[in-house]
C-alpha cells in the first residue's frame, strides 16, 4: 500500500452552505471534486494540529455515491494519519447517530455523507459535511476554513488500498489507520432508551394504539424499525418504506404534507392510525401526523417545550428554547409561560450548538421539519417522534387533542412557507436587494389592518462567542407580532430557492379552525405588494406550500 500524493486544481462554487456542501451527483463524480473537499477539511484540521491518532465517524443516508465516497474517504484519512474511522455498517448512519456516535466514543469529529431531503440516484443530489468533537455542524469559522483550502489547494494525499468491506460490523486494518465498521443502531437506540419512558410506549402499543412510520426509503427505517418495532413492541408493518435505497424509490424523502402525501392521505382517510410520524433523507427531521392533522413543525416544538417534563430525559425541566428566526413564535409563548429564555438564531441546525454547550438551551427548533435537544448537536427526527408517542402514552390523548389543548392554552400561531423553488438566481438576488432597499422605509406603515413595527435584515450575535452573522432574512415585524420573512433557500443545487415565511397569532379559541391559508391570504397579498416576488420570480404560484 503507498499514500500518493495527486496534483489537483481548485474548483469554484464549493463554499458549503446552510448544511455543508450540496450539489449534483454529477458534479461530485467529476474527478477531484470530491477529494479536493475532502482534502479541505483535513487541512484544516490539521491546521488546527488536531488529525493524527485521532478518531473520526463516518457515515451516510446511503443515497447513490454513498459507498464510493466512503472508500476514497478511508483511504484518504489513512493517508492524513487518522488513528480510527469508525463507519456504519453498510456506509450507513443518519445525521443524529453520527452526532450520537461522535459524543458517545469521544471522537475528533466526523463526516456526514448526506443532501438530506434532496432526491437521490445519479442525477439526484449528494452531499458532504464536517461535524465537531460536539457533535454538530462545524461553525461558520471552520467551514469558512475549508472553503478557503477548496480555492488554495494544488494536492490531495490518498492511500491507493484496495475498498475495505463495509458490510461486516468489525476492525480492519487500511494502512496504519483502524477501521471500525459499527452496527448503525445500537448506539443511538441506547440513547433513546435512556430519554423516554419505553414502559409506557410498550403499554400503549400493547392496549392496541395504531402508528405509521413512514422512513421514506431513507435512512431512518432502520432506526424506526430496530425501536418502535423491536423495542417498543409496535406490530410489524408499522414502519413502512423501511429499507433504505440509493434513490429513496424515486421520491423526494421530505416529510412535510407535499412530499409524504401517501401518509397524509392515510391519515385523512377511514383506515388512519392513531398516529402517524415520516422522516427524511438522513433522519434528522420529522412530521408528526394527527388524524386529519399535520401538525405544523413550530407548533411541534412548542408542544414539546409545553410537556417536556412527561419525558425521563426532560424531567427536570428545561433550561431554555432556540428556534430558527423564520420559525414561529408559538416556542416564545412557552418559554415566557415556563420562565425560561428563548433564543432566536439563523436558520442552520449549527447556530444552536453554542446555546447547547453552554446549557442555556434545552430544547431547539426550525419550521424546516426539525426538532431536537441537548441530547445531541443535531435535530433528531425518530427522537420527535417518540417524545410524541411518550407524551400520548403520559396523558392518554391523542394527537388532535394535544393540539387543540395547546392552542387554547397558548393561542394558536397560523404559520405556513411558501417555496419558490429553481427560480433564477439573479432575479431572486435582485428581488432581495429591491426588498433590502425599501426595508426602512416600511416602519410606521398601514396595509389593511397591519402596521408594520419593525422591517430588517436580521442579523445574529451569538450570546456565547459574539460572532455576528448578517443578512440571515428579511423579516417584517407587525404591531400585533404577524410577521412575513423572506430569505433565500442556502440548501439548494440548483437556480435558487426563495422562501417566504407568514405568521400570524390568534388568541381566541372560537378562530382557531380556520383554513391556515384562509387565516395567512392578508399577510400573503402584504408580501406580494412589498416584494413583487411572483413576478420578478416569473412564477404564478409557489412550487411548495406547508
Ligand atoms: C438544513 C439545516 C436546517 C435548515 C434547513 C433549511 O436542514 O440543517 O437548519 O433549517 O436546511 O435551510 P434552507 O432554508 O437554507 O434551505 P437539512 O435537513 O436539509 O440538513
Amino acid at each position: 500500500m503507498t499514500i500518493l500524493t495527486i496534483a489537483t486544481t481548485p474548483f469554484a462554487g464549493q463554499r458549503p452552505g446552510t448544511s455543508g456542501l450540496r450539489k449534483k451527483v454529477t458534479e461530485f463524480q467529476q474527478p477531484g471534486y470530491l477529494e479536493n473537499f475532502v482534502e479541505a477539511i483535513f487541512l484544516t484540521l490539521d491546521a488546527l494540529g488536531e488529525v493524527q491518532g485521532r478518531t473520526l465517524v463516518l457515515g451516510g443516508d446511503g443515497r447513490y455515491f454513498n459507498r464510493a465516497a466512503i472508500q476514497t474517504i478511508l483511504r484518504m484519512a489513512a493517508a492524513h494519519g487518522v488513528g480510527r474511522v469508525l463507519v456504519g455498517r453498510g456506509g450507513i448512519l443518519s445525521t443524529p447517530a453520527v452526532s450520537c456516535v461522535i459524543r458517545k466514543r469521544a471522537a475528533l469529529g466526523g463526516i456526514v455523507l448526506s443532501a438530506s431531503h434532496n432526491p437521490g440516484g445519479p442525477d439526484g443530489d449528494f452531499g458532504i459535511k464536517y461535524n465537531i468533537d460536539n457533535g454538530g455542524p462545524a461553525p461558520e469559522k471552520i467551514t469558512e476554513a475549508i472553503y478557503a483550502h477548496t480555492q488554495t489547494l494544488t494536492s490531495y494525499r490518498i492511500s491507493d488500498a484496495d475498498p475495505v468491506d463495509l458490510d461486516q460490523t468489525g476492525s480492519i486494518r487500511l494502512e496504519d489507520m483502524e477501521v471500525e465498521v459499527i452496527d448503525s443502531v445500537s448506539d443511538y437506540a441506547e440513547l433513546m432508551a435512556g430519554l423516554f419512558d419505553f414502559d409506557a410506549i410498550r403499554a400503549l402499543f400493547q392496549r392496541g394504539f395504531t402508528m405509521r412510520f413512514d422512513g421514506m426509503h431513507a435512512v431512518s427505517g432502520p432506526y424506526a424499525k430496530a425501536i418502535i418495532e423491536g423495542m417498543l413492541g409496535a406490530p410489524a408493518g408499522t414502519v413502512v418504506n423501511a429499507e433504505p435505497l440509493e434513490d429513496f424509490g424515486g421520491h423526494h424523502p421530505d416529510p412535510n404534507p407535499v412530499n409524504a402525501a401517501e401518509l397524509i392521505a392515510l391519515m385523512d382517510g377511514p383506515n388512519a392510525p392513531d398516529f402517524g410520524a415520516a422522516s427524511d433523507g438522513d433522519g434528522d427531521r420529522n412530521m408528526i401526523v394527527g388524524r386529519k392533522l399535520a401538525v405544523s413543525p413550530s407548533d411541534s416544538l412548542a408542544i414539546i417545550a409545553a410537556n417536556a417534563t412527561v419525558a425521563p430525559g426532560y424531567r427536570g425541566g428545561i433550561k431554555g428554547i432556540a428556534r430558527s428566526m423564520p420559525t414561529s413564535q408559538a416556542a416564545d409563548r412557552v418559554a415566557a409561560a415556563l420562565g425560561v429564555s428563548c433564543f432566536e438564531t439563523p436558520t442552520g441546525w449549527k447556530y444552536f450548538g453554542n446555546l447547547l454547550d453552554a446549557g442555556l438551551a434545552t430544547l431547539c427548533g426550525e419550521e424546516s421539519y426539525g426538532t431536537g435537544s441537548m441530547h445531541i448537536r443535531e435535530k433528531d427526527g425518530v427522537w420527535a417522534v417518540l417524545f410524541w408517542l411518550n407524551l400520548i402514552a403520559a396523558t392518554g390523548k391523542s394527537v388532535n387533542e394535544l393540539v387543540q389543548d395547546h392552542w387554547a392554552r397558548f393561542g394558536r400561531n397560523y404559520y405556513s412557507r411558501h417555496d419558490y423553488e429553481a427560480v433564477d438566481a439573479a432575479a431572486a438576488n435582485a428581488m432581495m436587494d429591491a426588498l433590502r432597499g425599501k426595508l426602512a422605509g416600511l416602519a410606521g406603515q398601514t396595509f389593511g389592518g397591519f402596521r408594520v413595527e419593525l422591517a430588517d435584515d436580521f442579523t445574529y450575535t451569538d450570546p456565547v462567542d459574539q460572532s455576528v452573522s448578517t443578512r440571515q432574512g428579511v423579516r417584517i415585524i407587525m404591531t400585533d407580532g404577524s410577521r412575513i420573512v423572506l430569505r433565500l433557500s442556502g440548501t439548494g443545487t440548483e437556480g435558487a430557492t426563495v422562501r417566504l415565511y407568514l405568521e400570524r397569532y390568534e388568541a381566541d379559541p372560537a378562530r382557531h379552525g380556520l383554513d391556515t391559508q384562509d387565516a395567512l391570504a392578508p399577510l400573503i397579498a402584504i408580501a406580494e405588494q412589498v416584494s413583487a416576488l411572483k413576478q420578478r420570480a416569473g412564477r404564478e404560484e409557489p412550487s411548495v406550500v406547508t
